[in-house]
This record gives C-alpha cells, sequence and structure tokens, in this order.
C-alpha cells in the first residue's frame, strides 16, 4: 500500500456522444492538474453507463470517444493510467463485497439516486443504479485513493465511499485507505446556460442548456448568445441574485485563466452583449482544437486501444492486490492454484 505520491483516482461515464462543458470543468480539469502531482488513475466507467439502457453499438464508439476526448483534454498516458472500467474486473468483484456492507437505508438515501428513479419510474429503474454509488465506492477504494476529482453532484457518494472504508476498516482490520473528495469551489456546479438553477446536465438540460464539447463550434457560441441572463445590465458575480451572469463569469474566468474581479472591471458599463459574444469567441478558441484533437485519436483507434490496454493492465496490478487483501480480510478461501 506504500506509494510515492499521494494516489487519485476517477471515472467519468460514456453515456453520450460528447462531454459536455460541466464535466470539463468540474471534473476533467482536475484530472489533468492531479496527473503532475499524484499517482493518477483515470477510467471511462462502462458499468456504471449500463445501470441505463444503452445501445450496445453506440456504448462501444462511445467508450473510444470518451477515452480519446480525455486525452485530447491533456491526460497523458505516461503520467496518468488510462483504462475502461470493464477491463478491470477487480471492480465488480468488490462492488459485491461493498454492497454485503452497505445499508439498504443507506443507499435508500443517495440524493441523485432518488432524482433519476422519481423520473424514470420505479418499474424502469434498475438495481443497478441503486447500487451504482456501492460500485463507484469499490472503485475508489481499489487504487487507495486519496484525493477523488468530482463536481459538487458527486459529494454524496464519496461521504459514503468513506463511511464503507471506515466501516471495513474497523470491522476487518485495516485494508482501505479513506479517500477525500476533490471538487473545485469556483468550478464544482456549472449551471445550465436556459435554467441557471439547475446543473449542466446530460439529462436534464435541454439541448440549448448546455454546452457538448464535440458539437460545432458555431453551434456553442450560438448557445453562450443565448444564455439566460436578467433584466438588469450590469456585469456582477453574485450567484444569488445574478446566477446566469454569475455562471458565464464562472466559464470565461476559467477557460481563459482570468480573475472574476478582472472581468468585471474589464465589462465596466458595458452590456452582457459584449460579454457574450467575447466568451462565445473564447469558448469557439477552446473547442476548436480539442475537437481536432479528440479526431486525431479516433482516426487512430489502434494506438487508442493500445492505451487503454496498457492501463487497463497497470490498474489491474494494483486492484487486484487490493482485492486480494480484501477477500483475504473478509475470510473468503483463497482459490488453491
Ligand atoms: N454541471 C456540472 N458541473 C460540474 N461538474 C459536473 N459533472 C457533471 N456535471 C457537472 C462532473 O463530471 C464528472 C463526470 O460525471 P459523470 O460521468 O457521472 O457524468 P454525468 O454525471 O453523467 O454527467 P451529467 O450530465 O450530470 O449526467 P446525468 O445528467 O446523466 O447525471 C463527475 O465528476 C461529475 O461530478
Amino acid at each position: 500500500m506504500a506509494h510515492d505520491r499521494p494516489r487519485a483516482l476517477s471515472g467519468i461515464q460514456p453515456t453520450a456522444g460528447s462531454f459536455h462543458l460541466g464535466n470539463y470543468l468540474g471534473a476533467i480539469r482536475q484530472y489533468v492538474a492531479l496527473q503532475e502531482t499524484h499517482d493518477a488513475f483515470y477510467m471511462v466507467v462502462d458499468l456504471h453507463a449500463i445501470t441505463v439502457p444503452q445501445d450496445p453499438r453506440e456504448l462501444r464508439a462511445n467508450t473510444r470517444v470518451a477515452a480519446a476526448q480525455l486525452l485530447a483534454a491533456g491526460l497523458d498516458p505516461d503520467r496518468c493510467t488510462l483504462f475502461v472500467q470493464s477491463h478491470v474486473p477487480e471492480h465488480a468483484q468488490l462492488g459485491w463485497v461493498m454492497n454485503c456492507l452497505t445499508g439498504f437505508g443507506e443507499a435508500s438515501r443517495m440524493t441523485q439516486f432518488k432524482d433519476k428513479s422519481a423520473k424514470q419510474g420505479a418499474d424502469r429503474t434498475t438495481v443497478g443504479l441503486f447500487t451504482y454509488p456501492v460500485l463507484q465506492v469499490a472503485d475508489i477504494l481499489l487504487y487507495q485513493a486519496d484525493q477523488v476529482p468530482v463536481g459538487e453532484d458527486q459529494r454524496q457518494h464519496i461521504e459514503l465511499t468513506r463511511d464503507l472504508a471506515e466501516r471495513f476498516n474497523s470491522r476487518y482490520g485495516h485494508a482501505f485507505t479513506v479517500p477525500s473528495a476533490h471538487i473545485v469551489k469556483e468550478t464544482g456546479k456549472i449551471y445550465d446556460l436556459q435554467d441557471p438553477s439547475i446543473k449542466m446536465s446530460k439529462s436534464a438540460s435541454t439541448p440549448k442548456g448546455i454546452i457538448s464539447l464535440l458539437d460545432e463550434p458555431k453551434v456553442s457560441a450560438k448557445k453562450i448568445k443565448s444564455a439566460v441572463t436578467d433584466l438588469d445590465t450590469v456585469i456582477r458575480f453574485d450567484e444569488e441574485n445574478k446566477p446566469g451572469v454569475s455562471n458565464l463569469l464562472t466559464i470565461y474566468a476559467t477557460l481563459t485563466g482570468t480573475s472574476i474581479a478582472d472581468l468585471e472591471r474589464k465589462y465596466e458599463g458595458k452590456g452582457y452583449g459584449a460579454l457574450k459574444t467575447d466568451l462565445a469567441e473564447v469558448m469557439v478558441d477552446w473547442v476548436t482544437p480539442f475537437r481536432s484533437r479528440t479526431q486525431e485519436y479516433l482516426d487512430d483507434p489502434e494506438t487508442l486501444d493500445n492505451i487503454l490496454a496498457k492501463g487497463a493492465e497497470k490498474a489491474r496490478t494494483v486492484a487486484a492486490e487490493t482485492l486480494a487483501l480484501a477477500y483475504d480480510k473478509v475470510g473468503l478461501l483463497p482459490a488453491k492454484h
């Protein structure tokens, strides 16, 4: 369990043909930063994706598209371990052990499950969706992760991970590092461009409310230009009273590395139109090279698959060691070889 650098782990679902701006600013940017300081493991969580219906062909294609986007965003396979969750069977195996440690009531309190199952209705909601957070617990604990870079919506799941790690350690003896959520306050929740009271999200946003990173740049520019603001014209960061403008300022500041205070000064006395026009341009300048880098990886699936194969091999060595320790602690009889 001793390793030189602290460990980081996170996962992202291949459930759409493109990541959205919330995924990038809330999570992926942090993945890229942490690969410099941490022994970092990042995965495309295809097992999580099938908790809701997926077209098999699309899922397979989207898994590659997800990996290509992570590389295009700046993940470097020489600096981090990038892999596909289902290539490492230990996730499902430790997931079962964790299911047997989780209270039914405890799992029932997960708000993301409550929201999604309420929308889908009980008959269409799978048991897999219910135990999704528990599989996520296994994902994290397998790598003895210290930090888990995620968006604000994942905070409760990381709390569950901490609770289960502590429960396992106290019941069976120390096996797992108790991880912390790494959530960047400013970008932990990027809001829908049409309804800044909800997070930008694949399942809840309308097409106009969400920036898909692989969309035509001019489509993204148009969405920024028609983002909902308010009746006032003052450009000021005030999340409570001016959520739409504040969201645009957060996006602008993060993509350009400018402070919000500088942006407020720059746009003093100018209307929302000027802010939106400039941010639309910033967006176009960001997504254009991102799209072409993603396409380059997709045009060479062999190289992409090799990166993922190497990643899975590295991940398995760590995951297998942790799983063996956990199985032993629980009292499972080892198979004779
Ligand atoms: N709006 C957001 N702001 C900041 N971070 C966000 N994340 C998602 N939306 C925002 C973070 O992105 C990472 C990957 O999440 P995921 O693979 O679970 O994607 P997701 O949650 O499926 O994305 P959506 O759009 O939110 O999907 P639905 O609508 O299906 O739930 C996570 O770290 C997440 O916090």
